[in-house]
């Protein structure tokens, strides 16, 4: 039995139990899920102030995480705060869901569209795209409107809006595919796919199916170059956490 650390960077403990039974959902019968969230810091990650305070939690949980030997880590929130650091410190294979999704998208379509919440995350899922190479592949980045946490309000007024989003990008942008740019609408891709009949791809699952093969191939994080551990040297104040072995 492996386990897989599935960490929601936020500190929404029903988004973390969306993710953790999405994660479940797509593991193999021999994979075993971690869903955590950090003690303290955003209830949602909205921009890059968010993103900032998420990254110390992120980072907090990778250490706890490879201290209890989980066999790899994703990082549940579709900004991949803190992913290269991440790596820094963990020894298994880290993979953050918005490049899960869109490594994925572009093997199922020529070009994919990017459904997320709010339109001032959408410089964040841009930058992505840039830095892993992707920008040529998307036709189109859009947003519902909505804050995170309406995902997880019962309402279903989200969920509403996902679609219609998905149906305008199919329309607008002649993409073949739908990524889905929250973590929190990891549980609507299936029936998303299943009702618009083109593949929509949610991160999570896309992750939970990467870092199996990187394990499977004993494959993990390179020691050799920028991701090597970090230089030894006394943290201060907060930050002593990680001085800890
Ligand atoms: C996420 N925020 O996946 C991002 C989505 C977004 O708390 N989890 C969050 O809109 O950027």
């Amino acid at each position: 039995m492996r386990c897989i650390q599935v960490i929601n960077p936020n500190t929404s403990q029903a988004m973390t139990e969306t993710i953790g039974a999405a994660a479940r959902a797509a593991a193999a019968p021999d994979t075993d899920i971690l869903a955590v969230c950090p003690a303290e810091g955003a209830p949602s990650i909205e921009g890059h102030f968010d993103e900032a305070i998420a990254t110390i939690g992120v980072l907090e949980q990778v250490k706890a995480g490879r201290e209890q030997g989980v066999a790899g880590h994703i990082i549940a929130c579709f900004g991949d705060p803190g992913l290269l650091a991440a790596r820094e410190l963990a020894r298994g294979p880290v993979v953050g869901i918005a490049e899960a999704a869109m490594h994925m998208a572009t093997m199922v379509a020529t070009r994919f569209s990017v459904v997320t919440t709010l339109p001032r995350t959408l410089v964040i899922a841009r930058h992505l795209l840039r830095q892993y190479g992707f920008s040529d592949h998307c036709a189109g980045l859009h947003a519902i409107d909505l804050p995170v946490l309406a995902l997880e309000d019962g309402s279903g007024l989200a969920q509403r809006k996902v679609y219609e989003g998905c149906v305008n990008a199919l329309k607008r942008d002649g993409c073949g595919a739908i990524v889905l740019g929250c973590g929190g609408m990891a549980d609507l891709a299936r029936n998303l796919t299943r009702e618009l009949g083109v593949p929509v791809i949610d991160g999570v699952s896309a992750a939970v199916k990467m870092v199996e093969s990187l394990v499977a191939l004993e494959l993990s994080t390179s020691k050799q170059g920028d991701l090597a551990w970090p230089r030894p040297k006394p943290l201060s104040g907060r930050f002593q956490f990680f001085n800890q072995e």
